[in-house]
């Protein structure tokens, strides 16, 4: 296996015997011949397109999306249910590729297109189709990180597809791009615009995702959220569907079981349609990577609608209480299949729920969010006479991911020592790094404004190019805002690439930069985009406030 993907990364390397993550060797090794059939699925249906004639796209559309979305980082830790995709995608390819030959479709001779495999073959194959296979340094961190940008759009477009919302466009560039870093024709600049290209549609799968969101369950509003718990059972909710959520609150109402949820879905507590549901009770806990303590006391079952996922202990008294569905999966986890139009039945998890223990306090209080687009716009006046009048001098946008290395502990740091004519702008699960100090208010705005889920960073970009709009800037950069993000892994890159498409400089990333970065590669982004690592808390204050 070769994986470096994520930010965890072994030695800022490459996870090369075991991940990091707890992703064994053969589950890694098969991810990279699912993905590797998903390009010749590409291929094909690219091809086709370009031809104008017509195959199933949908089925190849949703296989793509699906299965790019299994292999982010800590979704999918299940080698039987990665070997289901992968055989799946070899008879999708088998079956696409007869039916673009036969209709005189014109297909490219590329191993990943023709390659075919028996489940007794898989691990054999998996070994020649990695990430290694392409010997260029720099040509292979620009095609991975197109992947990986594309992995993220993937979370995000199938999130939006669930709820009824498919823009074509994006799932054609998808395809295209999966074939252009398979057939190897592209120079280093063209692939470089291939990533911003890939930024530009992560932009607008956010907004098919926004629009999905807002127009199902409404617009998020500014919202306290209860850190505490209540005195019945409860089912923890965790990862980014909505869909999911509403379907689990229905079906809990009158049970007798309350609702909390769990990291990236504290913003469901934002969106009006959920807040009519009196058993759904907060938040409990903080971001993924303390679920093993989190878990243990919760009590309940926990559903995961999507990444990520922490490996229990051999001892983990949760670990048959743990429920995945959608991408995820791992090994002794339940999962529930949705039906064809995507329905899911969780009166198993509701029945388990019953028989558990009303969950442990370990907190109690109220944190507020739900400072989406909409909501701030609402305020943009307040907002603009604050910028004018200097009470607020800087916004500075913290979002993007926690993670469990200790050096994390630099953006609550980073957080405390800002000056207090400043506003931190968050989304994604890196907020629980500073979301519960008492950061105060400037004239009644909070200083930790949370947009949403880390899709949500789309709602940052709106505010910023309404500011820029109000205040008659004509360059996003004049704009009093600056960037120190966190990542952890794909959706965070997706993030990342939407932001550098709109025309952001200037970017900190933390806490290490992207091992997938060559040298060279790593200077483009330098000389073009200004990025930067982070430096220590006082080195930042001063290069980004002062
Ligand atoms: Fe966090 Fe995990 Fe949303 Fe990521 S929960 S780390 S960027 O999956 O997706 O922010
Ligand atoms: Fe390693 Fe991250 Fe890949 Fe897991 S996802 S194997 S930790 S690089």
């Amino acid at each position: 296996m070769f994986c470096y993907q994520c930010q965890e990364t072994a030695g800022n390397k490459g996870c090369t015997l075991k991940g990091v993550c707890g992703k064994d060797f053969t589950t890694a090794n098969l991810m990279d011949l699912l993905i590797f059939n998903l390009k010749g699925i590409a291929i094909i249906t690219t091809a086709a397109r370009k031809a104008g004639v017509a195959l199933d796209y949908r089925t190849a559309d949703k296989t793509i999306m699906e299965s790019l979305f299994a292999t982010i980082t800590n979704a999918n830790f299940d080698y039987s249910s990665i070997a289901k995709r992968v055989t799946h995608t070899f008879n999708l390819k088998r079956q696409l590729r007869e039916e673009a030959l036969s209709l005189g479709v014109a297909l490219p001779d590329n191993e990943a297109v023709t390659m075919q495999g028996t489940p007794e073959e898989y691990d054999q194959l998996a070994l020649g189709v990695g990430v290694l296979r392409e010997q260029n340094e720099d040509a292979r961190s620009l095609k991975e990180l197109t992947i990986y940008g594309l992995k993220g759009l993937a979370a995000y477009a199938e999130h939006a597809d669930r709820l009824g919302y498919n823009d074509d466009e994006i799932n054609a560039f998808t395809e295209r791009a999966l074939c252009d870093v398979t057939m190897g024709l592209l120079s280093v600049e063209e692939l470089t615009a291939l990533v911003l290209e890939t930024g530009a549609f992560g932009v607008k799968v956010m907004a098919l995702l926004d629009k999905a969101n807002t127009e199902t369950y409404g617009h998020p509003e500014i919202t306290e959220v209860n850190i505490g718990v209540g005195t019945r059972p409860g089912i923890l909710i965790s990862g980014h569907d909505l869909k999911d959520m509403e379907m689990l609150l229905e079906q809990t109402e009158g049970t007798g079981v309350d609702v909390y949820t769990h990291g990236e879905m504290l913003p469901a507590n934002y969106y009006p349609k959920f807040k009519k549901y009196k058993h759904f009770v907060g938040n409990y806990g903080n971001a993924w990577w303390q679920q093993r303590e989190e878990f243990e006391t919760f009590n309940g079952p926990i559903l995961f609608t999507t990444n990520c996922i922490v490996p229990p202990k051999a001892n983990a008294s949760y670990k048959d209480r743990v429920f995945t569905t959608n991408s995820t999966g791992y090994p002794g986890f339940k999962y529930i299949e949705g039906d064809e139009q995507g329905n899911k039945d969780f009166s198993e998890v509701i029945a388990l729920a019953k028989t558990c223990q009303p969950p442990t306090e370990i907190e109690h209080g109220t944190i507020v969010g739900g400072f989406a687009h909409h909501q701030v716009l609402s305020i943009a006046d307040k907002v603009v006479e604050a910028v004018k009048s200097g009470a607020i001098r800087k916004f500075v946008v913290m979002s993007g991911c926690d993670g469990r290395q200790s050096g994390r502990s630099y953006f609550t740091d980073f957080a405390k020592a800002l000056p207090q004519d400043t506003v931190i702008l968050t989304s994604g699960c890196a907020k629980y790094r500073y979301n519960k100090l008492p950061l105060g208010n400037i004239g009644g705005i909070p200083r930790v404004l949370d947009a949403g889920q880390c899709n949500d960073s789309y709602s940052l970009a709106v505010i910023a190019l309404k500011l820029k709009e109000v205040m008659g800037l004509d360059d996003i950069n004049k704009l009093p805002i600056v960037y120190n993000i966190a990542w952890y892994e794909q959706k965070a890159v997706i993030v990342l690439l939407g932001l550098l498409s709109l025309g952001v400089k200037n970017i900190h990333l933390g806490p290490t930069l992207p091992a997938f970065l060559s040298p060279n590669v790593a200077k483009v982004l330098v000389d073009n985009f200004g990025i930067a690592g982070i430096g220590t808390v006082e080195e930042d204050i001063q290069n980004l406030i002062a």
